[in-house]
């Protein structure tokens, strides 16, 4: 093929850079891998998505020759776009697990943010960019948000001031992106950062295509508050993968044939929240009595096909744990979990086998390191792990009562009581079960305290539920949100029961959640994402448009 439209990736092998991939073939360009330092070299024009810890960055350049090739190509100010860890491998050296040695061609060190309840670390979603210089390739950037999900950062110096061409503010001001010459890097992730990110990936494939358009100013000012849609899916009795619903976890609809509703197609539900402006999407594979989810090709197939044309990042849930099958082959988590972000998923999430581990967790003290949880977060980084919690409200008449933390409600309990509980429920893995009682078990360990062991365990993130608020469409559990999003420092997602743009905007004004997640709102459309940011926007609340 024709060299122009041919771009080399650096794809070292650490972890998921198949958005990386499909960015730049749905921009109409062929990749080339880099198999040898001669590659890097030979190219035209080359991109390094880092993946992973800088550590185990750093060793694989060594070890393959390619830390010099690289050096080498960037010092003759070639044709280069690092991506997240591949601008951070530029600079001296990290602190990340470390001190360790980067390739030293910028001046400074990559620090761990400083997390606060205001300054949540990982520091994840949308946030704007201060434009220091003409960097060409985010000429469309000013007035958008672009995506961002990382832990350490490097801060603008008198050393680096040459290189940096933008910054963003959080908690302090850390280098966005940098830019000598043809030589660029982001901190933030383009391909995941829907037509404003596309476009500056086309900027720098095609630099010469594009005008000489000034920075636009803008309206993005700082980190936005993040609309998910998320899709439960499962596969209803004829075998097909659809979208279904619950209302508090029922999924079946009330009629004689007691069928699974069917709320439409996964890939082409995912690609119209796309378009509507949803910040991230989320499936959960709901299918509670399957035996394997690898098993579930059609829903590594969803993953596939969505990834392909939606550039915001993508959660998948359901079935993470250990496993073995019929013919006692043992799967771990970690190789489930692999094959979702092979097929396409930014972040997993895990549910029973979480309450499990922060059960162990409590009881003994010990971090094992065994859990998928701690080993999916060691491997891949506690940003994409995600904890989905599913909770029960249990009333009681005083603090006391239970050995759980308790909220003081809002509105009352059936006879009067003033505290509630939230109990964290388990999926059963029974086909009888799952028909009779919605599948869920109560466990002996509140929200409060899953929530507090899994930040520690390593989670990056919790997704919040809430069984008694799910599909009621009367608003989030705002007592729940506002004990849980106080309690951590990562960030925490809010979900179950919204009905209304209103719900958002309450629960981002009572609490500390930093994104709301929603279904059935935009299922039925009833309210559709861009009125819901239009909302949010007209009550002072930051958000990505
Ligand atoms: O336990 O690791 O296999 O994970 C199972 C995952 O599947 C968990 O994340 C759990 O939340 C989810 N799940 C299990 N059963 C159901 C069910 O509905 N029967 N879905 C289920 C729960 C997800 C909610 C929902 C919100 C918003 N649904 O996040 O999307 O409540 O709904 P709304 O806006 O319509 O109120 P594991």
């Amino acid at each position: 093929s024709n060299g122009d439209s041919v771009v080399t990736l650096l794809d070292y092998g650490a972890g998921n850079v198949r958005s990386v991939r499909n960015a730049i073939r749905y921009l109409g360009f062929d990749i080339k891998d880099v198999q040898t330092p001669e590659d890097i070299l030979n190219a035209n024009r080359l991109i390094f998505p880092g993946v992973g810890a800088f550590a185990a960055a750093m060793d694989v350049l060594n070890e393959k020759g390619m830390a010099e090739a690289l050096c080498t190509y960037i010092e003759s100010d070639r044709p280069f776009l690092g991506i997240c860890l591949g601008l951070q491998l530029l600079f001296e050296s990290s602190e990340e697990n470390g001190p360790v040695n980067g390739l030293g061609l910028i001046p400074g060190v990559v620090q761990r943010f400083d997390s606060s309840n205001d300054f949540r670390v990982p520091h994840i979603g949308w946030n704007a960019l201060q434009i220091r210089k003409d960097s060409e390739i985010l000429d469309d950037v000013g007035a958008h948000h672009v995506y961002f999900v990382h832990s350490y950062r490097a801060i603008p110096s008198d050393e680096n001031k040459d290189w940096v061409s933008s910054t963003c503010n959080y908690g302090d001001n850390f280098i966005a992106s940098v830019r000598k010459g043809n030589v660029h890097a982001v901190q933030f992730h383009p391909e995941k950062s829907g037509d404003v990110g596309l476009s500056v990936l086309r900027r720098f494939l095609q630099p010469k295509s594009t005008g000489t358009k000034k920075p636009t100013e803008g309206k993005a000012l700082k980190l936005a508050k993040r609309v998910i849609a998320c899709l439960d899916v499962r596969t209803n009795d004829k075998g097909d993968l659809v979208v279904t619903k619950g209302d508090q976890y029922d999924v079946r609809e009330h009629t004689k044939e007691n069928e699974v509703r069917n709320l439409g197609k996964p890939v082409e539900l995912a690609g119209r929240y796309y378009k509507d402006g949803a910040d991230e999407v989320t499936f959960l594979n709901i299918t509670g009595f399957r035996d394997f989810p690898l098993g579930d090709m059609p829903m590594l197939q969803v993953l596939r096909y969505t990834s392909e044309n939606v550039f915001v990042p993508l959660t998948v849930g359901g079935g993470i744990r250990d496993f073995t099958d019929a013919n006692g082959r043992h799967y771990s988590s970690l190789e489930v979990a692999s094959e979702y972000f092979r097929s396409g998923a930014d972040k997993i999430s895990i549910g029973s086998d979480a309450v499990y581990a922060a059960e162990d967790y409590l009881r003994t003290g010990v971090k094992t390191g065994k859990s998928s949880l701690e080993q999916i977060s060691k491997v891949y980084g506690n940003q994409a792990v995600v904890v989905s919690i599913d909770p029960r409200r249990v009333y009681v008449k005083h603090p006391n009562d239970v050995e759980f933390k308790t909220v003081r409600v809002t509105n009352s309990g059936p006879n009067g009581e003033e505290f509630a509980w939230y109990q964290c429920t388990v999926s059963i893995l029974c086909f009888f079960f799952t028909q009779v009682s919605g599948g869920r078990e109560g466990r002996p360990i509140g929200a409060y305290e899953l929530a507090k062991a899994v930040e520690e365990l390593g989670a990056g993130e919790i997704l919040l539920n809430c069984i008694d608020c799910d599909g009621q469409g009367n608003g989030f559990d705002i007592d729940l949100i506002k004990s849980i999003s106080d309690a951590v420092s990562i960030p925490v997602i809010a979900s179950s029961g919204a009905g209304a743009a209103e719900h958002f905007s309450e629960v981002f004004t009572k609490t500390k959640a930093s994104a709301a997640l929603a279904a059935g709102i935009f299922h039925r459309k009833e309210v559709p994402i861009q009125s819901v940011k239009e909302h949010l926007l007209k009550e002072g609340i930051e958000v990505r448009i």
